[in-house]
């Protein structure tokens, strides 16, 4: 069949149209915590489910993640499509001490090199903030959750707009209460998960995606 003139302007509107209905919500989602709560592994579980990868490192030892990691994915849910670029933050600590490093194995030069790099890290997460559109606040359900960089990081979210999904993390311990993060921040919706055993990872994902 020939596409005359007056045949191509509707068919021109028709596929922008099918463009706009295609086009995909983008969020960029920032995990954002305390020091060893579990955002690596977090990060890890997420990208691993929608593109067979893992993005960070985790590990025992804090500030294992001393420069923004970054990705990019689509994630599906609730029968939605959003492209994410997810940000595993470094984690955020009201003092950094190069002797706690020590215990963990570290030389007096690396545990100093790591101390320093850990500072610049929690300013990039903070500044971070202004740049995100959702922010995941991991908490790890075995602490108590009303600890200083949490109420510092709520607020600094709060006063820039940022929507913020609480994430009560390792519930698969036995002294996890996630119930008492809940009810410490009951204005924010709270998914209790195990980043470990991908627990609850699709109630995360459904959340993300209705936020
Ligand atoms: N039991 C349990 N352990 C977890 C869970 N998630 C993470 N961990 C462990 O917690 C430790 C810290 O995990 P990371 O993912 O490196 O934590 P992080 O918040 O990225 O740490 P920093 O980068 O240092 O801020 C590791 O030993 C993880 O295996 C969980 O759901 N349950
Ligand atoms: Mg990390």
């Amino acid at each position: 069949m020939t596409i005359t003139s007056q045949m191509a302007i509707p068919l021109v509107a028709a596929l922008k149209w099918l463009d706009f209905l295609n086009r995909k919500k983008k969020l960029c989602v920032g995990i954002f915590g305390e020091t060893n709560v579990g955002k690596s592994t977090l990060a890890n579980r997420i990208t691993y489910d929608f593109t067979g990868e893992k993005m960070s490192i985790a590990s025992t030892v804090p500030h294992e993640t001393r420069e923004i990691q970054q990705e990019y994915f689509d994630l599906q849910a609730n029968g939605k499509t959003l492209g994410i670029t997810l940000l595993d933050m470094p984690g955020i600590s009201t003092k950094v001490d190069f002797r706690e490093f020590k215990q963990y194995g570290l030389t007096e030069e690396e545990a100093m090199q790591r101390a320093k790099e850990a500072t610049r890290g929690v300013i990039e997460a903070i500044k971070a903030i202004n740049n995100i559109d959702l922010a995941l606040l991991m908490v790890d359900s075995t602490r108590a959750p009303f600890s200083q960089v949490n109420i510092t990081v709520l607020g600094v979210l709060e006063k820039e707009d940022v929507p913020t999904i609480v994430v009560a993390n390792k519930i698969d311990e036995k002294n996890a209460n996630p119930e008492q993060v809940e009810d410490a921040f009951s204005d924010k919706k709270t998914v209790p998960i195990s980043a470990l055993n991908g627990t609850n990872m699709s109630m995360l994902y459904k959340t993300i995606a209705s936020s």
